[in-house]
């Protein structure tokens, strides 16, 4: 800031950016989630806190840490993606080698793990099923044949797709383009 008359007493648009960036935003990254004044930043962060508190973050310790173990999984792969990169051939043929040659691998060690049981973890859904749906989503919208294989972790997505809140949310939310 600086300078005389009235540039001298309105802050400048980027001086204002940068003090929201460092309050309301710590970290400088969305998402954030404010519970009574406190900010959590980091996607997997919040999930975790919402899974907590809505009881679907796995029954007991043991569960809870099987739970966060294939959100993690799942996240490492995800994460490989190069979402940001500018250089469209080098984000295409990343991509394509993901896709191609390590999420099949993923799937199937998911599918393994999956086995005959109705959810990832324990007797009942988790958000570890919610992370497989969202992350399955995209990924479907990346490379559609992913679904030719793995059958039993197909049956969870539409199994996670049909709870009713899950099926009502579906319909309503915004539809996102990649
Ligand atoms: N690991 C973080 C990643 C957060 C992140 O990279 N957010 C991006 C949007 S998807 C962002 O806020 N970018 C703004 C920036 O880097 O200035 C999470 O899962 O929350």
């Amino acid at each position: 800031m600086g300078g005389s008359g009235i540039a001298g007493v309105i802050p400048s648009l980027s001086s204002v950016l940068s003090g929201l960036r460092f309050t309301a935003i710590p970290f400088g990254k969305v998402p954030i989630l404010e519970i009574d004044g406190v900010i959590i930043h980091q996607s997997l962060a919040i999930a975790r806190y919402l899974a907590k508190e809505n009881g679907v973050a796995g029954k007991t310790p043991l569960e809870q840490a099987l739970v966060d173990a294939i959100v993690d999984t799942i996240d490492d792969f995800m994460s490989m993606l190069p979402w940001a990169e500018k250089d469209h051939d080098v984000k295409q043929r990343v991509f394509d080698d993901l896709l191609t040659n390590t999420a099949p691998g993923l799937l199937q060690d998911l599918e393994k793990f999956l086995g005959n049981k109705n959810w990832l973890v324990g007797e009942s859904v988790t958000w570890a099923d919610f992370y497989w749906d969202v992350c399955s989503t995209t990924l479907l919208s990346l490379k559609s044949d992913l679904e030719d294989s793995n059958p039993n972790i197909w049956v969870l997505k539409r199994r996670v797709q049909a709870l009713p809140a899950i099926a009502a949310w579906i319909q309503q939310r915004p539809k996102t383009i990649l």
